[in-house]
Protein backbone atom coordinates (compact mmCIF):
# COMPACT_ATOMS: atom_id res chain seq x y z
CA UNK A 1 0.00 0.00 0.00
CA UNK A 2 1.47 3.30 -1.04
CA UNK A 3 2.31 5.83 2.19
CA UNK A 4 -0.61 8.58 1.40
CA UNK A 5 -2.97 5.46 1.59
CA UNK A 6 -1.79 3.93 4.83
CA UNK A 7 -1.53 7.57 6.43
CA UNK A 8 -5.28 8.44 5.17
CA UNK A 9 -6.36 4.96 6.45
CA UNK A 10 -4.76 5.55 9.88
CA UNK A 11 -6.42 8.92 9.77
CA UNK A 12 -10.09 8.23 8.83
CA UNK A 13 -10.76 4.17 9.89
CA UNK A 14 -10.63 4.92 13.79
CA UNK A 15 -13.08 8.14 13.23
CA UNK A 16 -15.42 5.48 11.40
CA UNK A 17 -15.43 3.90 14.92
CA UNK A 18 -15.69 7.05 16.70
CA UNK A 19 -18.59 8.14 14.94
CA UNK A 20 -20.45 5.15 14.95
CA UNK A 21 -20.23 5.42 18.99
CA UNK A 22 -21.40 8.78 19.23
CA UNK A 23 -24.54 8.25 17.15
CA UNK A 24 -25.13 5.38 19.71
CA UNK A 25 -24.74 7.03 22.40
CA UNK A 26 -25.48 10.82 21.89
CA UNK A 27 -28.03 9.78 18.55
CA UNK A 28 -30.95 11.68 20.20
CA UNK A 29 -28.83 15.39 20.99
CA UNK A 30 -31.54 17.80 19.07
CA UNK A 31 -28.60 20.31 17.22
CA UNK A 32 -31.41 22.70 16.38
CA UNK A 33 -34.60 23.44 14.93
CA UNK A 34 -35.81 25.16 11.66
CA UNK A 35 -38.20 27.27 10.11
CA UNK A 36 -41.07 27.16 7.04
CA UNK A 37 -38.87 29.98 5.15
CA UNK A 38 -35.95 27.56 5.33
CA UNK A 39 -37.71 24.17 3.63
CA UNK A 40 -39.26 26.68 1.08
CA UNK A 41 -35.14 28.78 0.57
CA UNK A 42 -33.25 25.93 -0.72
CA UNK A 43 -32.14 24.87 3.46
CA UNK A 44 -29.98 27.44 4.31
CA UNK A 45 -28.48 27.32 7.55
CA UNK A 46 -29.70 24.32 8.02
CA UNK A 47 -27.47 21.35 8.99
CA UNK A 48 -27.95 18.52 7.26
CA UNK A 49 -24.84 16.98 6.59
CA UNK A 50 -21.01 16.19 7.87
CA UNK A 51 -17.92 17.08 5.85
CA UNK A 52 -14.85 17.18 7.30
CA UNK A 53 -12.53 18.62 4.83
CA UNK A 54 -13.57 22.15 5.30
CA UNK A 55 -16.40 24.33 7.39
CA UNK A 56 -17.23 27.61 6.53
CA UNK A 57 -18.02 30.74 8.44
CA UNK A 58 -20.08 33.47 7.39
CA UNK A 59 -17.82 36.38 8.85
CA UNK A 60 -14.09 34.92 8.28
CA UNK A 61 -14.95 32.86 5.28
CA UNK A 62 -13.88 29.19 4.66
CA UNK A 63 -11.07 27.06 6.85
CA UNK A 64 -9.62 23.98 5.46
CA UNK A 65 -9.31 21.35 8.17
CA UNK A 66 -9.43 24.14 11.00
CA UNK A 67 -6.63 26.90 8.59
CA UNK A 68 -7.95 30.05 7.03
CA UNK A 69 -6.14 30.89 3.69
CA UNK A 70 -3.99 34.09 5.23
CA UNK A 71 -2.90 31.47 7.04
CA UNK A 72 -2.55 28.47 4.68
CA UNK A 73 -0.84 30.83 2.12
CA UNK A 74 1.71 31.22 4.78
CA UNK A 75 1.99 26.92 5.60
CA UNK A 76 1.52 24.95 2.70
CA UNK A 77 4.57 24.23 0.80
CA UNK A 78 5.01 26.41 -2.54
CA UNK A 79 6.25 26.37 -6.33
CA UNK A 80 9.49 28.00 -7.91
CA UNK A 81 8.32 31.16 -8.55
CA UNK A 82 6.17 31.52 -5.58
CA UNK A 83 2.17 30.55 -4.70
CA UNK A 84 1.10 27.24 -2.52
CA UNK A 85 1.10 24.14 -4.49
CA UNK A 86 -2.36 22.85 -4.80
CA UNK A 87 -0.85 19.29 -4.22
CA UNK A 88 -0.12 20.80 -0.37
CA UNK A 89 -3.75 21.12 0.39
CA UNK A 90 -5.32 17.91 -1.15
CA UNK A 91 -2.88 16.25 1.41
CA UNK A 92 -3.78 18.40 4.13
CA UNK A 93 -7.55 17.84 3.11
CA UNK A 94 -6.95 14.46 2.59
CA UNK A 95 -5.01 13.50 6.37
CA UNK A 96 -6.08 16.79 8.19
CA UNK A 97 -1.86 17.57 8.60
CA UNK A 98 -0.28 20.28 6.70
CA UNK A 99 2.27 18.78 4.46
CA UNK A 100 5.97 18.45 3.94
CA UNK A 101 7.72 20.01 1.35
CA UNK A 102 8.01 15.94 0.04
CA UNK A 103 4.89 15.31 0.85
CA UNK A 104 3.37 17.95 -1.70
CA UNK A 105 6.10 16.49 -3.88
CA UNK A 106 5.00 12.40 -3.41
CA UNK A 107 1.64 13.90 -4.08
CA UNK A 108 3.16 15.67 -7.11
CA UNK A 109 4.55 12.55 -8.27
CA UNK A 110 1.88 10.43 -7.71
CA UNK A 111 -0.18 12.41 -9.80
CA UNK A 112 2.32 12.42 -12.68
CA UNK A 113 2.33 8.81 -12.53
CA UNK A 114 -1.72 8.05 -12.86
CA UNK A 115 -2.46 10.91 -15.48
CA UNK A 116 -2.48 8.82 -18.27
CA UNK A 117 -5.94 9.50 -20.03
CA UNK A 118 -7.48 7.12 -22.26
CA UNK A 119 -7.96 7.63 -25.95
CA UNK A 120 -11.30 6.67 -26.10
CA UNK A 121 -12.21 10.20 -23.70
CA UNK A 122 -10.43 12.12 -26.61
CA UNK A 123 -12.08 10.15 -29.32
CA UNK A 124 -15.53 11.40 -27.45
CA UNK A 125 -14.15 14.78 -27.11
CA UNK A 126 -13.75 15.05 -30.80
CA UNK A 127 -17.19 13.74 -31.77
CA UNK A 128 -18.81 16.84 -30.29
CA UNK A 129 -20.11 20.02 -32.12
CA UNK A 130 -17.02 22.15 -31.68
CA UNK A 131 -19.86 24.67 -30.00
CA UNK A 132 -20.41 22.57 -27.10
CA UNK A 133 -19.66 24.66 -23.48
CA UNK A 134 -16.76 23.64 -22.19
CA UNK A 135 -18.37 22.64 -19.03
CA UNK A 136 -20.29 19.97 -20.87
CA UNK A 137 -17.08 18.83 -22.74
CA UNK A 138 -15.95 18.54 -19.21
CA UNK A 139 -18.78 16.64 -17.76
CA UNK A 140 -19.01 14.59 -20.23
CA UNK A 141 -14.86 13.19 -20.04
CA UNK A 142 -15.15 13.07 -16.36
CA UNK A 143 -18.48 9.96 -17.14
CA UNK A 144 -16.24 8.94 -20.02
CA UNK A 145 -13.79 8.10 -17.84
CA UNK A 146 -16.24 6.08 -15.68
CA UNK A 147 -15.16 2.91 -17.98
CA UNK A 148 -11.91 2.95 -15.32
CA UNK A 149 -13.71 2.75 -11.80
CA UNK A 150 -12.24 0.85 -9.55
CA UNK A 151 -14.70 1.08 -7.22
CA UNK A 152 -17.49 0.14 -9.66
CA UNK A 153 -15.59 -2.98 -10.47
CA UNK A 154 -14.83 -4.17 -7.28
CA UNK A 155 -18.35 -3.82 -6.68
CA UNK A 156 -19.59 -5.58 -9.27
CA UNK A 157 -17.10 -8.31 -8.16
CA UNK A 158 -18.33 -8.45 -4.29
CA UNK A 159 -16.73 -6.17 -1.63
CA UNK A 160 -17.09 -5.77 1.75
CA UNK A 161 -19.04 -2.32 2.68
CA UNK A 162 -15.44 -1.92 5.32
CA UNK A 163 -13.41 -2.37 2.35
CA UNK A 164 -15.10 0.69 0.09
CA UNK A 165 -12.10 3.48 0.87
CA UNK A 166 -9.56 0.83 -1.08
CA UNK A 167 -11.02 1.58 -4.34
CA UNK A 168 -12.32 4.43 -4.14
CA UNK A 169 -8.88 5.79 -3.16
CA UNK A 170 -7.85 4.49 -6.23
CA UNK A 171 -10.84 6.54 -7.96
CA UNK A 172 -9.92 9.66 -6.58
CA UNK A 173 -6.12 9.73 -7.23
CA UNK A 174 -6.28 8.86 -10.53
CA UNK A 175 -9.55 11.15 -11.39
CA UNK A 176 -7.74 13.88 -9.95
CA UNK A 177 -4.22 13.48 -11.78
CA UNK A 178 -6.40 13.22 -15.29
CA UNK A 179 -8.28 16.21 -14.96
CA UNK A 180 -5.90 18.97 -16.23
CA UNK A 181 -4.87 16.71 -19.26
CA UNK A 182 -8.92 16.92 -20.28
CA UNK A 183 -9.11 20.25 -19.50
CA UNK A 184 -6.17 21.43 -21.34
CA UNK A 185 -7.25 19.39 -23.99
CA UNK A 186 -10.90 21.04 -24.35
CA UNK A 187 -8.96 24.47 -24.28
CA UNK A 188 -6.76 23.62 -27.04
CA UNK A 189 -9.85 21.99 -28.79
CA UNK A 190 -12.14 24.37 -28.53
CA UNK A 191 -9.98 27.44 -28.86
CA UNK A 192 -6.45 26.27 -30.33
CA UNK A 193 -7.30 24.72 -33.42
CA UNK A 194 -7.28 21.19 -31.81
CA UNK A 195 -3.12 21.86 -31.27
CA UNK A 196 -2.31 19.82 -27.96
CA UNK A 197 0.97 20.01 -25.90
CA UNK A 198 2.15 17.20 -24.61
CA UNK A 199 2.20 17.31 -20.61
CA UNK A 200 5.92 17.85 -19.17
CA UNK A 201 6.38 15.51 -16.68
CA UNK A 202 9.30 17.45 -14.70
CA UNK A 203 6.67 20.41 -13.43
CA UNK A 204 4.29 20.75 -10.60
CA UNK A 205 0.42 19.82 -10.80
CA UNK A 206 -0.37 23.42 -11.46
CA UNK A 207 2.56 24.31 -13.23
CA UNK A 208 2.16 21.35 -15.94
CA UNK A 209 -1.62 22.96 -16.08
CA UNK A 210 -0.93 26.01 -17.22
CA UNK A 211 2.04 24.34 -19.21
CA UNK A 212 -0.62 22.52 -21.40
CA UNK A 213 -2.89 25.13 -21.63
CA UNK A 214 -0.31 27.14 -23.62
CA UNK A 215 1.12 29.04 -20.65
CA UNK A 216 4.42 28.94 -20.01
CA UNK A 217 5.11 31.90 -18.13
CA UNK A 218 6.17 31.95 -14.30
CA UNK A 219 3.41 34.75 -13.75
CA UNK A 220 0.34 32.07 -15.39
CA UNK A 221 2.21 29.02 -13.10
CA UNK A 222 2.26 31.21 -9.94
CA UNK A 223 -1.35 31.96 -10.83
CA UNK A 224 -2.48 28.38 -11.88
CA UNK A 225 -1.36 27.25 -7.98
CA UNK A 226 -2.56 30.11 -6.58
CA UNK A 227 -6.85 29.72 -8.61
CA UNK A 228 -6.18 25.61 -8.30
CA UNK A 229 -5.95 25.71 -4.27
CA UNK A 230 -7.83 28.69 -3.40
CA UNK A 231 -11.46 27.07 -5.93
CA UNK A 232 -10.65 23.92 -3.82
CA UNK A 233 -13.47 23.73 -1.47
CA UNK A 234 -16.36 25.73 0.95
CA UNK A 235 -17.52 22.90 3.13
CA UNK A 236 -20.42 20.82 2.11
CA UNK A 237 -23.50 22.25 1.39
CA UNK A 238 -22.68 23.93 -1.91
CA UNK A 239 -24.64 23.21 -5.08
CA UNK A 240 -21.11 21.21 -6.62
CA UNK A 241 -19.93 19.66 -3.12
CA UNK A 242 -23.59 18.56 -2.30
CA UNK A 243 -24.25 17.08 -5.65
CA UNK A 244 -20.56 15.54 -5.48
CA UNK A 245 -21.85 13.66 -1.71
CA UNK A 246 -25.40 12.84 -2.48
CA UNK A 247 -24.76 11.27 -5.92
CA UNK A 248 -22.14 9.34 -4.39
CA UNK A 249 -24.49 8.22 -1.24
CA UNK A 250 -25.89 5.76 -3.75
CA UNK A 251 -22.46 4.03 -3.83
CA UNK A 252 -22.06 5.61 -7.46
CA UNK A 253 -18.44 5.95 -7.98
CA UNK A 254 -16.19 8.81 -8.30
CA UNK A 255 -16.75 9.29 -11.96
CA UNK A 256 -20.51 9.46 -11.89
CA UNK A 257 -20.61 11.58 -8.85
CA UNK A 258 -18.28 14.14 -9.99
CA UNK A 259 -19.53 14.23 -13.36
CA UNK A 260 -22.85 15.33 -11.40
CA UNK A 261 -21.37 17.90 -9.14
CA UNK A 262 -19.38 19.72 -12.18
CA UNK A 263 -23.39 20.18 -13.51
CA UNK A 264 -24.12 21.97 -11.04
CA UNK A 265 -21.24 23.95 -10.78
CA UNK A 266 -21.94 24.64 -14.80
CA UNK A 267 -25.07 27.25 -12.97
CA UNK A 268 -24.45 30.66 -13.31
CA UNK A 269 -25.30 31.08 -9.62
CA UNK A 270 -22.62 29.03 -8.97
CA UNK A 271 -19.03 28.38 -10.78
CA UNK A 272 -20.43 29.87 -14.25
CA UNK A 273 -20.54 32.84 -12.26
CA UNK A 274 -16.85 33.30 -12.99
CA UNK A 275 -17.40 33.45 -17.01
CA UNK A 276 -20.41 35.85 -15.82
CA UNK A 277 -19.02 38.47 -14.60
CA UNK A 278 -16.33 38.89 -17.53
CA UNK A 279 -19.32 38.89 -19.51
CA UNK A 280 -20.66 41.35 -17.81
CA UNK A 281 -17.82 43.69 -17.34
CA UNK A 282 -17.16 43.52 -21.09
CA UNK A 283 -21.36 44.35 -21.84
CA UNK A 284 -20.62 46.64 -19.27
CA UNK A 285 -17.58 48.60 -21.08
CA UNK A 286 -19.55 48.40 -24.38
CA UNK A 287 -22.28 50.15 -22.90
CA UNK A 288 -20.28 53.16 -22.33
CA UNK A 289 -18.33 53.12 -25.78
CA UNK A 290 -15.37 50.69 -24.84
CA UNK A 291 -13.93 53.49 -22.50
CA UNK A 292 -13.13 52.88 -19.41
CA UNK A 293 -15.96 53.61 -16.72
CA UNK A 294 -16.29 55.87 -14.58
CA UNK A 295 -17.44 55.15 -10.77
CA UNK A 296 -20.93 56.51 -11.95
CA UNK A 297 -21.37 54.51 -14.76
CA UNK A 298 -21.07 51.60 -12.94
CA UNK A 299 -23.86 52.99 -10.77
CA UNK A 300 -25.98 53.10 -13.24
CA UNK A 301 -25.15 49.72 -14.62
CA UNK A 302 -25.77 48.19 -11.76
CA UNK A 303 -29.20 49.72 -10.97
CA UNK A 304 -29.90 49.08 -14.59
CA UNK A 305 -29.24 45.32 -14.16
CA UNK A 306 -30.81 45.28 -10.97
CA UNK A 307 -34.01 46.55 -12.74
CA UNK A 308 -33.99 44.07 -15.73
CA UNK A 309 -34.43 41.44 -12.80
CA UNK A 310 -30.77 40.21 -13.20
CA UNK A 311 -28.63 39.26 -10.54
CA UNK A 312 -24.76 40.89 -10.62
CA UNK A 313 -22.59 38.21 -11.01
CA UNK A 314 -19.48 38.14 -8.66
CA UNK A 315 -22.01 39.31 -5.98
CA UNK A 316 -23.83 38.03 -2.68
CA UNK A 317 -23.53 34.72 -1.36
CA UNK A 318 -26.11 31.85 0.54
CA UNK A 319 -23.47 31.59 3.52
CA UNK A 320 -20.66 34.59 3.41
CA UNK A 321 -21.91 37.75 5.22
CA UNK A 322 -18.36 39.58 4.05
CA UNK A 323 -16.27 39.62 1.65
CA UNK A 324 -14.76 36.13 0.42
CA UNK A 325 -10.66 35.44 1.57
CA UNK A 326 -10.59 33.92 -1.94
CA UNK A 327 -11.44 37.51 -3.64
CA UNK A 328 -8.51 38.81 -1.44
CA UNK A 329 -5.96 36.63 -1.97
CA UNK A 330 -6.60 37.27 -5.92
CA UNK A 331 -6.89 40.89 -4.94
CA UNK A 332 -3.11 40.89 -3.53
CA UNK A 333 -2.15 38.67 -6.04
CA UNK A 334 -3.86 41.51 -8.13
CA UNK A 335 -1.86 44.11 -6.20
CA UNK A 336 1.33 42.74 -6.71
CA UNK A 337 1.55 41.53 -10.30
CA UNK A 338 -0.89 43.58 -12.20
CA UNK A 339 -1.92 46.77 -10.44
CA UNK A 340 -1.91 48.94 -13.43
CA UNK A 341 -4.34 46.35 -15.52
CA UNK A 342 -7.12 48.15 -16.48
CA UNK A 343 -9.73 45.42 -15.88
CA UNK A 344 -8.54 45.56 -12.29
CA UNK A 345 -9.03 49.37 -11.74
CA UNK A 346 -12.95 48.14 -12.78
CA UNK A 347 -12.89 45.40 -10.79
CA UNK A 348 -11.60 47.40 -8.06
CA UNK A 349 -14.18 50.19 -8.76
CA UNK A 350 -16.77 47.49 -8.91
CA UNK A 351 -16.08 46.67 -4.90
CA UNK A 352 -16.17 50.56 -4.38
CA UNK A 353 -19.47 51.13 -6.12
CA UNK A 354 -21.71 47.74 -5.80
CA UNK A 355 -22.17 46.73 -2.39
CA UNK A 356 -23.74 50.49 -1.15
CA UNK A 357 -26.03 49.64 -4.30
CA UNK A 358 -27.16 46.24 -3.50
CA UNK A 359 -27.14 47.06 0.49
CA UNK A 360 -30.18 49.50 -0.40
CA UNK A 361 -31.97 47.13 -2.06
CA UNK A 362 -32.78 46.00 1.42
CA UNK A 363 -33.42 42.07 0.27
CA UNK A 364 -29.66 41.29 -0.41
CA UNK A 365 -28.00 39.40 2.73
CA UNK A 366 -24.61 39.50 1.47
CA UNK A 367 -23.45 43.09 -0.99
CA UNK A 368 -20.07 41.51 -1.14
CA UNK A 369 -17.90 40.38 -3.97
CA UNK A 370 -17.28 36.17 -3.67
CA UNK A 371 -14.22 34.61 -5.36
CA UNK A 372 -15.80 34.78 -9.21
CA UNK A 373 -15.81 38.75 -9.04
CA UNK A 374 -11.81 38.33 -9.70
CA UNK A 375 -10.59 35.25 -10.58
CA UNK A 376 -11.37 36.11 -14.53
CA UNK A 377 -9.34 39.48 -14.36
CA UNK A 378 -6.47 37.34 -13.19
CA UNK A 379 -6.83 35.19 -16.23
CA UNK A 380 -7.03 37.46 -18.88
CA UNK A 381 -3.95 39.34 -17.60
CA UNK A 382 -1.96 36.60 -18.63
CA UNK A 383 -3.69 35.88 -21.45
CA UNK A 384 -6.52 32.89 -21.32
CA UNK A 385 -9.19 35.49 -22.29
CA UNK A 386 -11.54 32.83 -23.65
CA UNK A 387 -13.90 33.01 -20.28
CA UNK A 388 -16.14 30.20 -21.47
CA UNK A 389 -13.93 28.03 -20.21
CA UNK A 390 -13.17 29.48 -16.44
CA UNK A 391 -15.56 27.32 -15.06
CA UNK A 392 -12.99 24.33 -16.04
CA UNK A 393 -10.89 25.59 -14.32
CA UNK A 394 -13.12 26.29 -11.39
CA UNK A 395 -13.68 22.52 -11.70
CA UNK A 396 -10.48 21.03 -11.87
CA UNK A 397 -9.88 22.55 -8.76
CA UNK A 398 -12.82 22.02 -6.91
CA UNK A 399 -12.42 17.94 -8.07
CA UNK A 400 -9.81 17.96 -4.99
CA UNK A 401 -12.39 19.18 -2.19
CA UNK A 402 -15.17 17.20 -3.22
CA UNK A 403 -13.30 14.06 -4.75
CA UNK A 404 -11.62 13.80 -1.15
CA UNK A 405 -14.75 14.31 0.91
CA UNK A 406 -15.80 11.45 -1.48
CA UNK A 407 -13.33 9.35 0.22
CA UNK A 408 -14.11 10.06 3.17
CA UNK A 409 -17.44 9.28 2.93
CA UNK A 410 -16.92 5.97 1.63
CA UNK A 411 -14.09 5.68 4.58
CA UNK A 412 -16.68 6.66 6.98
CA UNK A 413 -19.44 4.26 6.26
CA UNK A 414 -21.82 7.27 5.49
CA UNK A 415 -25.28 6.29 4.20
CA UNK A 416 -27.63 6.88 1.31
CA UNK A 417 -28.67 10.32 1.87
CA UNK A 418 -32.54 10.90 1.74
CA UNK A 419 -34.61 13.92 3.06
CA UNK A 420 -37.78 14.05 3.42
CA UNK A 421 -40.03 16.95 1.21
CA UNK A 422 -43.41 17.97 1.33
CA UNK A 423 -46.28 19.70 -0.02
CA UNK A 424 -47.11 23.03 -0.17
CA UNK A 425 -50.88 21.37 0.96
CA UNK A 426 -48.90 19.78 3.48
CA UNK A 427 -47.24 22.90 4.88
CA UNK A 428 -50.24 24.71 4.57
CA UNK A 429 -52.19 22.44 7.13
CA UNK A 430 -49.09 23.04 9.93
CA UNK A 431 -49.74 26.60 9.46
CA UNK A 432 -53.52 25.67 9.94
CA UNK A 433 -52.54 23.46 12.91
CA UNK A 434 -50.42 26.26 14.42
N1 LIG B 1 -27.45 40.72 -7.63
C1 LIG B 1 -28.76 40.94 -7.62
N2 LIG B 1 -29.61 40.36 -6.75
C2 LIG B 1 -29.09 39.54 -5.84
C3 LIG B 1 -27.70 39.28 -5.76
C4 LIG B 1 -26.86 39.90 -6.71
N3 LIG B 1 -25.56 39.69 -6.76
N4 LIG B 1 -27.49 38.44 -4.74
C5 LIG B 1 -28.69 38.16 -4.19
N5 LIG B 1 -29.65 38.80 -4.86
C6 LIG B 1 -31.09 38.73 -4.66
C7 LIG B 1 -31.58 37.30 -4.81
O1 LIG B 1 -31.74 36.98 -6.19
C8 LIG B 1 -32.85 37.32 -4.01
O2 LIG B 1 -33.83 37.97 -4.79
P1 LIG B 1 -35.39 37.55 -4.70
O3 LIG B 1 -35.78 37.71 -3.27
O4 LIG B 1 -36.05 38.51 -5.63
O5 LIG B 1 -35.46 36.13 -5.15
C9 LIG B 1 -32.49 38.25 -2.85
O6 LIG B 1 -31.41 39.06 -3.30
C10 LIG B 1 -32.08 37.54 -1.58
O7 LIG B 1 -31.03 36.66 -1.91
P2 LIG B 1 -29.94 36.23 -0.81
O8 LIG B 1 -30.65 35.50 0.28
O9 LIG B 1 -29.12 37.41 -0.45
O10 LIG B 1 -29.01 35.28 -1.66
P3 LIG B 1 -29.21 33.72 -1.98
O11 LIG B 1 -28.64 32.94 -0.87
O12 LIG B 1 -30.60 33.41 -2.39
O13 LIG B 1 -28.31 33.57 -3.29
C11 LIG B 1 -26.38 33.81 -4.63
C12 LIG B 1 -26.92 33.56 -3.21
C13 LIG B 1 -24.88 33.61 -4.62
C14 LIG B 1 -27.00 32.79 -5.57
C15 LIG B 1 -26.75 35.25 -5.04
O14 LIG B 1 -26.11 36.17 -4.19
C16 LIG B 1 -26.42 35.57 -6.48
O15 LIG B 1 -27.23 35.27 -7.36
N6 LIG B 1 -25.21 36.18 -6.78
C17 LIG B 1 -24.81 36.43 -8.13
C18 LIG B 1 -24.28 35.17 -8.80
C19 LIG B 1 -22.94 34.76 -8.21
O16 LIG B 1 -22.03 35.54 -8.06
N7 LIG B 1 -22.81 33.46 -7.87
C20 LIG B 1 -21.58 32.89 -7.34
C21 LIG B 1 -21.67 32.66 -5.83
C22 LIG B 1 -20.42 32.05 -5.26
C23 LIG B 1 -20.20 30.68 -5.79
O17 LIG B 1 -20.92 29.74 -5.57
N8 LIG B 1 -19.19 30.55 -6.57
O18 LIG B 1 -19.02 29.43 -7.28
Amino acid sequence: MDTLKEKFAQKALPLADEIKTLIKEHGNIVLGTYTLEQVYHGMKGMIGMVTETSKLDPEEGIRFRGYSIPELRAKLPRGTGGENLPEGIFYLLLTGDLPTEDDAKEVSNAWARRSHVPKHVFDMLDSLPMATHPMTQFSLAILAMQTESNFAAAYRKGINKKQYWEPMFEDVMNCISRLPRIAAYIYRRTYKNGVHIEPNPKLDWGANFAHMLGFDDEGMHALMRLYLTIHVDHEGGNVSAHTTHLVGSALSDAYYSLSAGMNGLAGPLHGLANQEVVRWIYDLRKFYGDKMPTKEDIAEYVEKTLAEGRVVPGYGHAVLRKTDPRYIAQMEFAQTHLADDELFKIVQMLYEVVPEILKSTGKIKNPWPNVDAHSGVLLIHYGLTEYDFYTVLFGVSRAIGVLTSLLWDRALGSPIERPGSVTSDWMKAQVEKG
